[in-house]
């Protein structure tokens, strides 16, 4: 555990956050059986939060639990310091802990929708709400510490353990560096605060290891991930006028099934031609619905747009799920796409 010395440039809490972040860990400290969850698909900001204050939970003398609406990815596994922490969510074990649960933390979503199946196995148990995303109009009840002027729930998280004056186990450290390295795209997005990089440059002075850290998180991909986008690409189309670039990514690898974490990112692609001001990505959803992922480079609200579909997210990330098959979604979601650059760009 670290020993945090020399306090003189170090990164300091907001001072607007500062109620939030004493009401939310009066309930946090007082755990001893808290549930951690996160949105559907995990991403790497919603499993290093969990980690990270699983481990500082436990550290402080409680018996935390993670149940999450789909399958803790493979990808953040690494980041578990022990064994026995993730419990499936259909599962017994998963049904009694949240039984006996004291609280709930709901982490890097504050929207019904997002925690899918975890929702009604928490009712009734005290909760806590640590995100950073735009509040939609389905809030989780309880507590809330939220703020979208934060880089990553991983920059929330890193208030709470300041304030509570650690303790800082590595998976802790680990956790939180993930959720604001992952979120900002290592440190390329809009998003790249200076407290990303004060918080960051904290995480590595007290002993996170940066270089082993990027090679688990973008230097151990499935070939199969580098497979789905050779497909993804060919199905590139580009809307130079438009400003606006796409791809549909197949559910299937030779004949294997592509996972959520295959997918991340890959929005990046259409997004970085020059003169496309929005990258889309399309994918067909489990239910025959498609899965829509918005990401911006300029000023095009993204989160309004997604809202259109019923989504949301970021300003400069979002994504939606629409009940309908692709070949009917991707027209509408490209045309109120260049009707949202053409109001922000005056084109
Ligand atoms: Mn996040």
């Amino acid at each position: 555990m670290a020993d945090p010395q020399n306090l003189d440039g170090r990164y300091r809490t907001p001072a607007h956050r500062k109620r939030a972040v004493r009401e939310a860990l009066d309930a946090l400290r007082g755990s001893r059986r808290p549930i951690l969850t996160t949105h559907l698909n995990a991403d790497g900001d919603g499993a290093g939060c969990q980690v990270a204050m699983a481990a500082w939970l436990k550290a402080l003398g409680a018996r935390p639990r993670i149940v999450n609406p789909t399958a803790f990815p493979d990808l953040f596994k690494f980041l578990l310091p022990e064994d026995g922490w993730v419990l499936e969510a259909g599962s017994e074990a998963a049904k009694d802990a949240c039984h006996d649960a004291d609280l709930a933390i709901v982490l890097d979503t504050g929207e019904v929708p997002r925690i899918g199946r975890v929702k009604p196995m928490i009712e009734g148990i005290r909760t806590v709400v640590v995100d950073h995303h735009q509040p939609g109009d389905q809030a989780i009840g309880g507590i809330s510490f939220r703020d979208a002027d934060a880089c990553a729930t991983g920059e929330l998280v890193h208030d709470l353990v300041l304030a509570s004056n650690g303790p800082w186990p590595q998976a802790t450290l680990d956790g939180i560096y993930v959720g604001i390295l992952t979120d900002t795209g290592s440190f390329r997005f809009s998003n790249s605060s200076p407290n990303a990089h004060r918080i960051a440059a904290d995480l590595i002075a007290d002993g996170v290891d940066p270089e082993a850290i990027h090679s688990r998180v973008y230097g151990a991909a499935p070939e199969r991930r580098l497979r789905l986008l050779a497909k993804a690409l060919e199905t590139l189309e580009v809307d130079g006028p438009g400003g606006v670039a796409w791809m549909v990514v197949p559910n299937q690898i030779d004949g294997v099934d592509a996972l959520p974490e295959d997918v991340e990112g890959l929005v990046d692609y259409p997004r970085s031609i020059e003169g496309v001001e929005v990258g889309l990505l399309f994918r067909r959803s489990a239910n025959g619905g498609t899965k829509i992922s918005f990401r911006a480079t300029g000023d095009v609200d993204v989160n309004a747009l997604a809202r259109e579909f019923g989504g949301g997210g970021h300003i400069k990330a979002s994504g939606a799920l629409v009940e309908k098959p692709p070949a009917d979604v991707i027209p509408r979601v490209v045309e109120a796409t260049r009707r949202a650059v053409r109001a922000t760009a005056g084109r």
